[in-house]
């Protein structure tokens, strides 16, 4: 079927090791879907959901030992360990390899193995990437489907062009006859491997999101990093949107936070301030490119959102609500009664009974949630109400700034604007978060998660550093995005976050848009630019005087704490960590030396 031959070799290997019952060649038409859905319905691994809520959508409990991306099996096999960074799990290639191939010999039996040709990024864009995966999960090919490009069409631009091979098994062979589970995996044998030397994927044991679907952090991150490493351009842990201001003017920001930031609601934000406008390219990737004139262009080589279902709701992200009305699929949210989904923060009548995303029963107050935390909802991105006009773009979008941040209760102030890109990537490379109740480690605890990558890094930091370092050298400063550092997250004495987040972040961004063409002003401080007293457009805000001063207040001893708690993170890096970022923490501490002590 596929005319190219390394194509068609690699399948036919695959298929000899695997020996899966049939291979079938996705062409990733709706009736494929429909099909492919209906199977998994009658197999009762799926839940078709009622029609009249909640069209062409469907529902999926996973094994509760698959439930989220999993770092301790996620390895970054370079042929050097030092390549792979002090970040990655690593293991020899050969060796990783060997051992995969034991736990892949026979491992579809009883199954169907699925051909997914995918592009990341509009088709015949020069800013995309085609690969394609092999899995044995039906559930991954129709998720494939809404965050992918897929199918026939991919086949035909490919021609005998390079791809990502991209294997994927859940690691559950059926004996003949035997029954198979609601949702196959193998929860004790996951590995998420990337050899990014060889541009190739092999993930075993997990159907899981991340785990499972390959374009998505394996491919588009993990592995385009290092591409991007090597041809010059930049792979990013970023949401990317358009901002239009009163007078019809556009510009593109993309931003990268670490979880639990709210980077979804971000990218889809609802601006309170009247007359500005803000529309969504992305909310997790975005790819760039330098164009003709010298700018950096990007796109967002993702076709969905796969994105957290609790704690989405009409008041935090109508966008995402408004986008998953129809053709979606929910994974590990509750069940009701009348066939729709239901989770934690989704505001309006809690249902008075439901299943839960164990399969249980739920009623409120029975001491347990209903969904599980990672929840998610798979939809496609065409159906946001803000997407932008130029989201399929294969030019991409002109990015004039990039945003970092971080959810801190104290030290970090609303919004810092960098001298330069050197300190701008000083400033991403910085990026922390105090851990919340969900997430491992210790609450309140300081998490460093630089650009947003440490986990999405396909080789060593340190050379990431030095790859934004020497993009910006490169380039025409004056082409180049300005970076800003916001922090959504500080908190009053008492505890109280003092600034009210989600659609008042236009305030920001606005700020941030007037700062680019020049009529915004700022003062100078220690830790880089920050807003005048009066520069932060407050009208019908309700935040008090005092609070925005808490809110931009540079506490300077704080601050020279600050410096030697990112030294300590960027003694990690070794002499992997490019001279430029010293330069900037020990520029730091000497402002923070020469600042007037507060009375
Ligand atoms: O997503 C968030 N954003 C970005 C929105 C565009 N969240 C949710 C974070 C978890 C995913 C936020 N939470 C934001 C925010 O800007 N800010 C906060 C903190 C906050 C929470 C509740 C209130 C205010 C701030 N409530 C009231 O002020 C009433
Ligand atoms: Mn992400």
């Amino acid at each position: 079927m596929a005319t190219d031959k390394k194509l068609q070799d690699w399948v036919t290997k695959t298929a000899e090791l695997c020996q899966p019952d049939k291979v079938c060649w996705c062409d990733g038409s709706q009736e494929e879907y429909d099909r492919l859905m209906g199977e998994m319905v009658k197999s009762g691994m799926a839940v078709k959901l009622n029609e009249g809520k909640r069209p062409n959508s469907y529902y999926f409990r996973s094994n509760p030992g698959d439930v989220a991306r999993v770092e301790q099996s996620t390895f970054i096999c370079s042929k050097r360990k030092e390549d792979a960074g002090p970040t990655n799990n690593w293991c020899e290639p050969e060796e990783m390899k060997a051992k995969l191939t034991k736990f892949y010999t026979g491992c579809m039996k009883g199954r169907t193995m699925y051909v997914i040709p995918f592009s990341m990024g509009p088709l015949g864009s020069k800013i995309s990437y085609i690969g394609v995966q092999i899995t044995d999960s039906p559930y991954v090919v129709c998720n494939m489907k809404i965050m992918t490009r897929m199918g026939k069409k991919v086949l035909d631009v490919l021609g005998d062009g390079a791809f990502v091979p991209c294997l994927h098994s859940v690691g559950a062979p059926l004996k003949p006859g035997e029954k198979d589970s609601f949702w196959p995996c193998d929860p004790s044998n996951k590995f998420i491997v990337h050899v990014p030397e060889e541009r190739m994927i092999w993930s075993y044991g997990s159907g899981y999101g991340g785990n499972a679907l390959l374009g998505k952090k394996c491919f588009a991150l993990r592995i385009a990093s290092a591409m991007a490493r090597d041809e010059g351009w930049l792979a990013e842990h970023m949401l990317i949107m358009g901002v239009t201001n009163p007078k019809g003017e556009k510009k593109y920001f993309a931003a990268a936070f670490p979880s639990a930031c709210g980077k979804t609601n971000l990218a889809m934000l609802i601006p309170t301030i009247p007359g500005w406008k803000v529309e969504c390219v992305g909310d997790d990737i975005a790819w760039m490119k330098f164009g003709p004139d010298g700018r950096l262009y990007a796109i967002n080589p993702e076709y969905g959102f796969f994105g957290v279902a609790p704690g989405t709701s009409m008041e935090s992200n109508k966008n995402a609500m408004l986008s998953a009305t129809k053709n979606a699929i929910f994974t590990n949210t509750g069940l009701s009664p009348d066939g729709d989904v239901w989770w934690e923060g989704m505001g309006g009548e809690t249902p008075q009974k439901l299943t839960s995303w164990l399969g249980e029963e739920w009623t409120p107050g029975c001491g347990k949630v209903a969904s599980h935390a990672n929840a998610r909802f798979t939809a496609p991105a065409g159906q946001c109400p803000a997407i932008d006009k130029a989201w399929e773009d294969p030019k991409g979008v002109p990015i004039s700034a990039f945003f970092f941040g971080g959810r801190r209760g104290s030290v970090v102030p609303l919004v810092i604007e960098s001298f330069d890109w050197q300190h701008g990537t000083f400033l991403g490379s910085t990026a922390s978060s105090e851990m919340t109740a969900a997430a491992a480690g210790k609450v309140g605890e300081l998490r460093r998660d630089p650009m947003a990558m440490l986990p999405f890094c396909g080789y060593h930091m340190g050379d990431y550093f030095s790859h934004w370092l020497k993009l910006g050298k490169k380039a025409d400063p004056k082409k180049l995005p300005r970076i800003f550092y916001v922090n959504w997250f500080r908190k009053s004495k008492e505890g109280r976050f003092l600034w009210p987040g989600y659609g008042e972040n236009s305030r920001i961004l606005k700020w941030a848009f007037e700062r680019l063409e020049g009529t915004a002003s700022a003062v100078e401080t220690p830790i880089g630019r920050l807003p005048a007293a009066d520069a932060i457009d407050v009208a019908g805000l309700g935040v008090s005087k005092e609070s925005m001063e808490e809110l931009l207040r540079v506490d300077t001893e704080a601050w020279k704490a600050e410096v030697e708690s990112i030294r300590g993170h960027f003694a990690k890096f070794g002499d992997r960590l490019p001279q430029g970022l010293n330069e900037e923490l020990n520029s730091l501490k000497e402002r923070l030396s020469k600042a007037p002590v507060r009375a």
